[in-house]
């Protein structure tokens, strides 16, 4: 039996397959029955492009409902898809497409040329292109193609995706992620959050994460549902297309904007179902004023790129500020002793590791299997690096991270990158990267840096000196100069320290 995802998302077509499955607010896009034609098309053209079971197809596109149809070629023809960040630069590409040997790389059209000369760098064989106006080399070879294709059989521990998450070394790692993986998050999804054929998501997520193509995406389809797609996150455009959906998943940022609108509501967002956040922690006072404004709680929940979705605070019942509710369907939680070698387990309301078991918990990395084993327990927990308890209602709380990372905006930005990178610049003796709080972005991106002896690196210096190799969203949003960092006695340096030296940058 098919065990693939797109063979599960077949047990859950709507009964009238002209209904909508993604609708852009020009009225393009894809009913059920387009979807079916448009990602055969799609797998036909991989396979002529030499796509094979099993090879990775690498993305780096504009938004499009293309591209999801891209996404659905990609797994029916049995190969890995790997999405990537649109704001990544050629530095960071190379390193992707060097570690994952793709198949073929499918960029937007106005990046074709420096694209072909990267992939051959790096050896991908094909380069084609897709563009978000149904435009590119891949669209036309896609044209003509029949509309049915044979589905490559899957099980459930086939790859279905990779999705590349930083490591504290700075060496980005591949998550490996299988059908089973899909298939299991999103049926658990659908139930904890009673997705049906009715509903109307409005989509305003990147779609090259796990937020946006599996939470988002994933779980609509897998109940018949619709979306709604926009491009990219404007507060006003969303506010006025609330009125044809019923459910919002967002990053903690789309809330905050959304707060500053005078449109929102009660009467705004009196036929919305649910507000979903997560990828970032949700503040209270965020919880707390949406709820004042618009009389509704905001259902927060917790996931991961290695796991999908582990915890979700209640369809119905109490969903808690600051909490992220009970495990999922089909999910173990536990919390365990972080500084002890074997798993052991903290009594109730203790904080420690938040490990995780069920089948949403990915493959491991992809060719690190040490560092695979070093985050995989043998009894198949998952430590999450995320430090949590469980209250005394069973509710789980995040409180702290174990892991050097910092959310900006629902963008995971590794300090050990950029700290790399700022340490080599003109005048730089050290550096150290914190995240501080932000009013928008919820945690902003700062570099700390010390100037060698007689030296006076600017800020602009240091901006200058990113600029280009790191994706935008990566940046710091300030650079502090100080005379010394502080550090411990093991020479260890205070990061806390730093980050209650500058809490107050951006608020
Ligand atoms: C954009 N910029 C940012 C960010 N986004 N800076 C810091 N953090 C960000 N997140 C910068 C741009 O580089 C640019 O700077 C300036 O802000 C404006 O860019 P623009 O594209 O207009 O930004 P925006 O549209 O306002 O984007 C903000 C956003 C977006 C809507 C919050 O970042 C977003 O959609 N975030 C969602 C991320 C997401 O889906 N995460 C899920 C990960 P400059 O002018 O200097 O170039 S999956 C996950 O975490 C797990 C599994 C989970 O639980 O979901
Ligand atoms: P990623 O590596 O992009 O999958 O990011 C996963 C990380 O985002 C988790 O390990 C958490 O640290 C964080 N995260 C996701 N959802 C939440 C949430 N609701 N509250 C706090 N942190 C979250």
């Amino acid at each position: 039996m098919n065990q693939s995802l797109f063979a599960a998302i077949g047990e859950h077509l709507p009964k009238d397959l002209n209904k909508a499955f993604i609708r852009t607010p020009e009225g393009g896009g894809y009913s059920y029955a387009e979807m079916l034609r448009s990602s055969s098309q799609f797998a036909h053209a991989l396979v002529e492009l030499g796509v094979r079971p099993g090879d990775r197809v690498a993305v780096q596109v504009d938004k499009s409902p293309e591209a999801i149809m891209l996404y659905l070629g990609t797994l029916r023809a049995g190969a890995v898809y790997l999405p990537l960040n649109s704001g990544y630069t050629a530095d960071e590409l190379a390193y992707f497409l060097g570690d994952a040997e793709p198949t073929l790389f499918v960029c937007a059209p106005a990046f074709e040329e420096e694209a072909k000369a990267l992939a051959e760098r790096c050896g991908v064989a094909r380069v084609a292109t897709l563009g978000k106006r149904c435009d590119g080399s891949l669209m036309q070879q896609v044209q003509g193609k029949p509309g049915r294709f044979i589905d490559v059989e899957r099980t459930a521990d086939d790859l279905a995706a990779i999705l590349y998450t930083s490591g504290t070394t700075g060496r980005s790692k591949g998550a490996m992620i299988s059908h089973g993986n899909l298939v299991s998050n999103a049926r658990a999804l659908v139930e904890a959050w009673a997705i049906t054929a009715e509903d109307w998501l409005l989509h305003a997520l990147p779609i090259f994460h796990i937020h946006g193509l599996f939470v988002a995406t994933n779980s609509l389809l897998m109940a018949g549902g619709s979306l709604l797609f926009v491009e990219k996150f404007d507060a006003a455009e969303v506010l006025r297309l609330l009125l044809q959906v019923n459910l919002l998943m967002g990053v903690p940022t789309f809330y905050t904007r959304l707060l500053d609108q005078d449109g929102l509501t009660r009467e705004a967002v009196a036929h919305m179902r649910l507000f979903v956040s997560g990828s970032a922690p949700l503040t209270a006072e965020t919880h707390k004023a949406f709820r004042e404004r618009t009389g509704v709680a905001i259902l927060e929940r917790y996931g991961m790129t290695e796991t999908g979705m582990n915890t979700s605070n209640p369809l119905n019942g109490e969903r808690i500020a600051g909490t992220v509710g009970f495990p999922l369907p089909g999910v173990e939680l536990r919390i365990t002793d972080p500084t002890a070698k074997e798993p052991t387990l903290l009594p109730q309301g203790e904080p420690g590791m938040i490990e995780v078991r069920g089948a949403n918990v990915f493959r491991g990395y992809w060719r690190m299997p040490e560092k695979t084993a070093e985050e995989l327990r043998a009894d198949g927990y998952f430590m999450t690096g995320d430090i949590g308890l469980i209250d005394d209602k069973g509710y789980v709380q995040i409180v702290g991270r174990s892991k050097d990372m910092i959310i900006s905006g629902g963008y995971n930005v590794y300090p050990k990158e950029l700290e790399q990178i700022i340490d080599t610049l003109p005048g730089v003796a050290e550096s150290a990267v914190i995240g501080v709080p932000h009013r928008d972005f919820g945690e902003g991106v700062t570099a700390v840096v010390v100037a060698k002896p007689g030296e006076a690196p600017s800020e602009a210096a240091i901006f200058a000196g990113l600029d280009g190799k790191l994706a935008r969203y990566k940046q710091p949003k300030r650079v502090m100069i100080v005379d010394a960092l502080p550090r411990n006695v093991m020479g260890k340096v205070q990061k806390n320290q730093l980050r209650e030296q500058f809490k107050q940058l951006y608020t």
